[in-house]
């Protein structure tokens, strides 16, 4: 039976802990998995919903964005797949009457859990400027309301419009030319927090921002490094693949301050052999890097491979090196440089670690690194991440059989957000293609990323904020300073399928649109509609949701997207009367769309385009001063205003009433769609054409793969102080709160924990079990210094390095200092937070 929703906060003062687990998965993870699913949506629901889970005819598990394998099981999910399932097919619902009961006060008073709790939206509502309650509000008012909001800013860079990574493709795609259309690139998504610093990084090196390898890649490698990643909970499908390589030989090495259990044991609840016999040891090494270590480590890999060379030859692939790459010399010259001792004090491990871990690259045939938050979200994860490919390069590990790099993707459409156009600072083919198609012009300068949309926010130069999907409010770093900024916007309005944060710390009037999720069934014009996304290795697939819809009452994010679009755009006119309002030569009187195929080969996602700029993959621009070029574009804002001479043409009823003609658009706009609609009919899967994969090509200015040179840096830890991390639980997808319990750790009933060494506690003169306040300490770039305050965590004994913390995100947010972020990148530094611990008084 489905229970009710909460009535109450847990009492988090009562958290229980144990001694953390050494196995990941089995039994357990099962039986949480079925618990959490009946508590949201009964026993008949469950099953049926949970056999559809990334089945070919059923829907891509909203979970991770981990590839599914060609041969499917019968159940195709994983405990925290069917916990994400669970939370959107549940049978509770948030409607008027729910609003009517409580005020924003009252909402606002409950934590992140709660919420999340409370089940589906299912009505329109609208907060009015200075009322208490959300009223509920059609459909049609909603929409206009926002289409006059949109239509009396002075700027179109005055609105701001936040993608989080579910939005599926042709949602996404329809979204920022609506962006676009009303002539701003300010776009800002959930990756520029997630994995922003790996897409520079590689398209920097190796010209695309993406991964190189596929699911059969890791099946084949022969090493496989497992950096900054936490499988076991936020990718549980990995482990299978692992599973597989290492039944095949491969070996495996985990780096982590932590000692994650998926890493190091996995029991595969699909075999026998998984449950009966305690299951299968995953990581040959537990390398325990100390936070920001990993640049270091990259290093000391590359200069034992280099002196491996020197001694006795046959390390290096020569030919590769010469054929494919550049910058060899000078990479050789600074790692002959560098010092095993810097090494050693950067990562905390001796140097007969380091060497060990070099002596398995050296031997291995074919090496893949895995990589997530733990290597994107410190302020040298760029260098870092060229680290990696520096590696990688040296033994001709990128384009072939088993190797190659992998960065694993969070929201299970992150990706394919990015690729049809969720970008703040788009490539000029990209826009070319987007004009051809719509008859309209793009504007071109850079919008604002995650963190220069709140600093434009809190400084009053944002009028409108849309979120399509996610929680901006609690997701993002400094929450006072974001509940601040919120509080300055005209209207906020959040398309949503669940309460959470972002509708109750609201601008000045808010608008809740609830929408279909993955599992719902979406019928549009008369018939049922697919879409389709794009998993972390570049497969693109169809998902259909077969649940009836939790009520009558929702739209789908195309639906949405497109009736603004025909409000704002249908009848040609144009947002603000400064605007040139002549057509295009290029379009027809009728306004139709013009369906040129746009095939130059610029537009090829992984290329760069003449200028250097990134195609809208997940990339940044090049190197260091591109960053601060790309904000000071955007401080300047209005240099697009005048560039849109008109608002894209299409027949948006049209596309609502039929996805596939969507899906034309996209295949017409970007490389490698070609049949898309036929490649993904059928339960087909469309590979997405992959430069350095495929055939080592390139997209670099140079047409080659760049070594490059990378100052050592590590954080350095002021006396008395911690490093602390941020990370999730096991009963969290992001900011949506399963349950206050962390399984794998040991924790229990309660989140507001941090993790310290024992001998820390000892030292800094606390006890293990005390509450604290977490302070943390952060020098502005000006010299100010400022402190910010979590209050009231459990000090937990753990196994983290000396120096280094752990505690949960979203509740630490309030700790991490907006400006501090990943140089090029701009991700937050959400796994590097000096602070101290402090007795409560
Ligand atoms: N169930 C579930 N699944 C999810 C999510 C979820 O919240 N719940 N979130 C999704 C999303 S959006 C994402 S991006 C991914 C996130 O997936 P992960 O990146 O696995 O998530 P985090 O909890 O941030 O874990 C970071 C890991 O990196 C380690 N780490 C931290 N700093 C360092 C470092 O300096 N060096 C090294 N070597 N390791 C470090 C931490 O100890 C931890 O194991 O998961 C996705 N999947
Ligand atoms: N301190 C710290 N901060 C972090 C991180 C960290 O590790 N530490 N990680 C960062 C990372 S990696 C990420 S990706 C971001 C995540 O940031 P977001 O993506 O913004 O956050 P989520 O919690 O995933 O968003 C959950 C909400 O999305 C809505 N939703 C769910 N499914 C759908 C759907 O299909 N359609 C629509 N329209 N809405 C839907 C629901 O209303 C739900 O409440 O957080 C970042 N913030
Ligand atoms: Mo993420």
């Amino acid at each position: 039976m489905a229970t009710k929703p909460p009535t109450a906060d847990i009492d988090e003062t009562r958290v229980h802990v144990a001694r953390p687990k050494k196995v990941a998965v089995g039994v357990p993870a099962v039986l949480r998995a079925l618990q959490i699913a009946n508590e949201q949506m009964g026993v008949a629901r469950s099953v049926q919903t949970l056999r559809q889970v990334n089945q070919k005819d059923g829907f891509d598990c909203p979970g991770c964005a981990w590839p599914e394998e060609d041969k499917r099981h019968i159940a195709e999910f994983c405990e925290n797949g069917a916990k994400a399932v669970a939370e959107e097919a549940t049978l509770r619902r948030v409607g008027p009457e729910f609003f009517s009961a409580h005020s924003i006060d009252d909402l606002r008073s409950h934590d992140d859990w709660w919420l999340g709790q409370q089940g589906r939206l299912t009505h329109p509502m609208i907060l009015e400027d200075g009322a208490s309650h959300y009223r509920p509000v059609s459909w049609s008012d909603a929409l206009q309301l926002i289409a006059d909001e949109l239509r009396r800013l002075d700027d179109p860079d005055e609105a701001v419009f936040y993608t989080s990574g579910r939005t599926s493709n042709e949602a996404a795609f329809l979204y920022q030319l609506l962006v676009r259309g009303i002539g701003t690139n300010n776009l800002p998504d959930c990756s520029n927090m997630c994995h922003e610093s790996s897409g520079s990084a590689l398209n920097e090196t190796i010209g695309i921002g993406k991964g190189t390898v596929s699911i059969d890649d890791i099946h084949d490698a022969d090493l496989l490094i497992v950096a900054g990643q936490n499988p076991g909970t936020n990718h549980p499908r990995m482990l299978s693949a692992l599973e597989k390589a290492k039944q095949r030989g491969a070996t495996i090495v985990a780096v982590n301050p932590l000692p994650e259990a998926g890493l190091l044991r996995f029991e595969n609840p699909q075999t026998v052999r998984g449950v009966a016999f305690g299951g299968t040891k995953l990581a040959d090494d537990f390398v325990q890097i100390r936070l920001g270590g990993d640049q270091a480590l990259f290093q000391a890999i590359g200069k034992h491979l280099l002196e491996a060379e020197a001694s006795g030859g046959g390390v290096l692939d020569h030919e590769f090196i010469a054929a494919h790459t550049s910058g060899f010399d000078e990479y050789r010259q600074a790692l002959t440089d560098a010092s095993w001792r810097e090494f050693v004090a950067a990562t905390g491990l001796p140097e007969k670690t380091l060497r060990r871990v070099g002596e398995l690259v050296r031997r291995s045939t074919a090496t893949i690194v895995c990589w997530a938050m733990g290597l994107t979200q410190h302020k040298h994860s760029v260098p870092t991440l060229r680290e990696i490919v520096n590696v990688l390069l040296l033994q001709g590990n990128i384009g072939r059989r088993g190797a190659g790099v992998c960065p694993v993707r969070g929201h299970s459409n992150v990706q394919g957000d990015r690729t049809v156009g969720i970008y703040e600072k788009p490539s000029a083919a990209f826009l070319d293609a987007l004009d051809a198609e719509f008859a309209f012009a793009a504007p071109r300068a850079h919008g604002f990323d995650t963190v220069q949309a709140i600093r434009a926010m809190r400084d009053g130069r944002v009028r409108f904020f849309m979120g399509m999907g996610g929680n901006f409010v609690s997701a993002t770093p400094d929450t006072r300073v974001v509940e601040a900024a919120m509080g300055r916007v005209g209207l906020t309005v959040q398309v949503s399928t669940k309460l959470n944060r972002s509708h109750v710390v609201t601008g000045r009037r808010a608008i809740i649109l609830p929408t279909l999720g993955r599992t719902d069934r979406d019928k549009r014009g008369g018939r049922e509609q697919k879409v389709t996304v794009e998993d972390s290795m570049g497969a693109v697939h169809a998902s259909r949701g077969r649940l009836a819809p939790p009520s009558e009452d929702l739209l789908s994010e195309v639906a949405i997207v497109a009736r603004l679009c025909a409000l704002l755009f249908g009848d040609g006119a144009v947002l603000s009367s400064s605007r040139d309002q002549e057509m295009s030569p290029t379009q027809d009187a009728s306004g139709a769309i013009r369906p040129t195929p746009v095939t130059s080969p610029d537009l090829m996602t992984e290329r760069t385009s003449a200028a250097g700029a990134p195609g809208p993959t997940d990339a940044a621009t090049a190197a260091g001063s591109a960053a601060e070029a790309a904000g000071s574009s955007a401080d300047e804002g209005g240099v697009s205003r005048s560039s849109v001479a008109h608002p894209p043409r299409a027949d948006w009823a049209a596309l609502e009433a039929d996805y596939a003609l969507i899906r034309a658009h996209i295949e017409r706009v970007l490389p490698g769609f070609d049949g898309y609609e036929e490649r993904v009919d059928k339960g087909r899967t469309l590979h997405l054409p992959n430069g350095p994969r495929d055939a080592r090509r390139f997209a670099t200015p140079d047409g080659r793969a760049r070594f490059t040179v990378n100052p050592l840096e590590y954080p350095r830890i002021p006396r008395g102080r911690l490093l602390l991390q941020t990370i999730r639980s096991h009963d969290q997808y992001n900011t949506t709160i399963y349950g206050k319990d962390d399984r794998y750790r040991g924790i229990h009933g309660g989140r507001r924990v941090v993790l310290v060494n024992p001998k820390d506690i000892v030292a800094l003169g606390f006890a293990d079990g005390e509450v604290v306040d977490l302070v943390s300490e952060w020098r502005r770039p000006d010299g100010a210094f400022e402190e910010r305050r979590a209050e009231e965590f459990r000090v937990v004994a753990y196994r983290t390095p000396r120096g280094n913390a752990a505690a949960y995100y979203p509740e630490t947010n309030v700790l991490v200092p907006l400006d501090s972020v990943a140089d090029v990148s701009g991700t937050p530094t959400s796994k590097s937070v000096v602070v101290r611990l402090e007795r409560r008084v």
